[in-house]
């Protein structure tokens, strides 16, 4: 049986946790709580797991403490020989991964193959990456000096991740600081710890020494978060999730002013100007709207389309939506798996029914399908600035569609919120690219396509979007503390 499903057996039990034989990278759990993890398609509890807490944190921490020296002191070639057996066996039981993936988050099986992939990719550009570090040595103002600057590993990294990418995102926040020599202690997502747990496992198969990654299980993130960010031997901490937990933890990392990298929410503007090629602008809207059910912060959350092609790309979305197929992701052909839980379909509906008291008009779509979280892919017409559909993450599968006149007026609009990760628009204009790609506020500018993420460009965001950047070189930089060394007496 390959190691994937063997472990999720292991996990099965929660005795395994206590026994001396626990898997690498598991702290010891003495305490009695557990918590259940679900298949959102069924409902179905398919692991349960125990409800670690701040002692389990601690001992992570401390294990990962005395690890990151050691790791820090091999060679870059060597850290990046671990991460290229890691990528490999990633690689290996992409199917099993996959299906784990499937199990708890829920979205079709095809996409959870392409996220295993996407996590692979993260693997292999740092384990190329370790090899790059560079530093410099710049000229001194007199002859009697001589002045470099060395990049070291900030130390230990507390990791949080969210459900939505829960492989991707432990692969793009653990295979840069290994490259950099830092050791890492991670808390997956309450709801999606499995896949996370499968991926540790063929970390101890590649080998990393002990203590180098750590994953902590718990069924909320506020006590090991506080943990993380209270103990001083974390020196950094990184988080993707929510704008409110990010501001959370923002602050509970100020007294100790730890370095922190947020990627949070988003309210990314799509924007169809009238001569953008319509066919590749409804392909580009209905990717960037309803991959994940449309639980991505990358999500297209307002939909702006000028006055001459505004009927046109309406008609054509809609049409479109009809080779969409909901369903349980294991099923052949579905394309939009269930939401993540019921406070997600929660969220939808409250933004639904406020955005249609306010005038606007469901040309498809609009409700739940059966008695678990699927929602029919919903196209919302005559949406306003006020309401808000247009103004928060929505996080689910409701297109708003807005009819805009003045080109410049709607970048304006575009700009006017909290968030600033990623925008896309299309045109066939030349000069209109350019000017409109600089003027967006965001970190991330999709100009004639709906998919931008790639392990070779910086992931992330300004405003509230977050702080810092994920993959690309950029990626690595996030890891590593920079010194000033200054020889004298020459
Ligand atoms: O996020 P949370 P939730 C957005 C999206 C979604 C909303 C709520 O709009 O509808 O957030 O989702 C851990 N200290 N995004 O509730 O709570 C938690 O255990 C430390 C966008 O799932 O932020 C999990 O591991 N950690 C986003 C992680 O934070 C805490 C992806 C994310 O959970 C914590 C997910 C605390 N006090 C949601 N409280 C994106 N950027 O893609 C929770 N956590």
């Amino acid at each position: 049986m390959s190691l994937a499903p063997t472990l999720l057996q292991r996990l099965k039990n929660p005795d395994v946790f206590r026994s001396i034989d626990r898997p690498p990278g598991l702290p010891k759990f003495e305490g009695a709580a557990t918590f259940d993890v679900f298949n959102p398609a069924s409902g179905e509890v398919i692991a349960t797991l125990p409800a670690m807490g701040q002692a389990e944190a601690a001992e992570a921490i401390r294990t990962a403490y005395e690890a990151q020296g050691r790791w820090a002191g091999l060679t870059a070639r060597e850290r990046s020989e671990y991460l290229w057996r890691w990528h490999q066996l990633i690689v290996t039981h992409t199917d099993d991964l996959a299906a784990i993936l499937t199990a708890e988050m829920g979205k079709p099986l095809a996409e959870a193959k392409s996220e295993v992939s996407h996590a692979a990719a993260y693997l292999q550009w740092y384990a190329e990456e370790a090899n790059r570090i560079y530093g410099e040595t710049f000229s001194a103002p007199s002859n009697d000096r001589r002045m470099f600057v060395i990049k070291q590993p900030i130390g230990v990294v507390g990791a949080i991740t969210p459900w939505n990418f829960p492989a991707s995102m432990v692969a793009r926040k653990i295979s840069p600081a290994l490259a950099a020599g830092c050791a890492v202690v991670l808390k997956p997502a309450e709801q999606t710890p499995l896949v996370a747990a499968a991926m540790f496992a063929l970390a101890a198969e590649a080998g990393f020494p002990q203590g180098v990654v750590n994953i902590i299980f718990a069924a909320r993130g506020d006590e090991v978060g506080r943990e993380l960010c209270a103990n001083p031997k974390v020196r950094k901490i990184s988080f993707t999730g929510s704008t409110e937990v990010g501001r959370l933890l923002m602050r509970q990392c100020a007294d100790q002013v730890k370095k922190v990298s947020l990627e949070l929410g988003g309210n990314a503007p799509f924007i169809v100007f009238d001569d953008a090629d319509i066919d590749e602008a409804v392909s580009g809207a209905i990717q960037a709207k309803f991959r994940n059910a449309g639980q991505t912060c990358v999500s297209a959350n307002r939909i702006y389309v000028q006055d001459g092609v505004h009927d046109l790309f309406v008609e054509k979305f809609v049409r479109k939506l009809a080779d969409l197929k909901v369903g349980d992701g294991f099923e052949l052909g579905v394309s939009v798996g269930p939401l993540i839980d019921g406070q997600a379909l929660s969220k939808i509906e409250a933004h639904l029914a406020d955005a249609v008291e306010k005038g606007g008009e469901v040309l498809a779509g609009g409700k739940r399908i059966g008695t678990g979280t699927f929602f029919e892919p919903t196209v919302l017409t005559g949406v306003t600035a006020e309401m808000r559909i247009a103004q928060e993450e929505t996080f689910g599968p409701l297109a708003p569609i807005i009819r805009f006149t003045d080109g410049d007026e709607i970048i304006r609009q575009a700009n006017e919120t909290i968030y600033g990760l990623a925008a896309y628009f299309f045109t066939s204009n030349l000069k209109r690219a350019w000017s409109v790609a600089e003027a967006l506020e965001f970190g991330m500018v999709g100009m004639n396509t709906g998919r931008m993420s790639s392990e070779a460009a910086p992931f992330g965001g300004v405003k509230q979007s977050g702080i810092g950047r994920e993959g690309s070189r950029h990626g690595l930089e996030e890891y590593l503390e920079m010194k000033y060394i200054c020889m004298g007496g020459l």
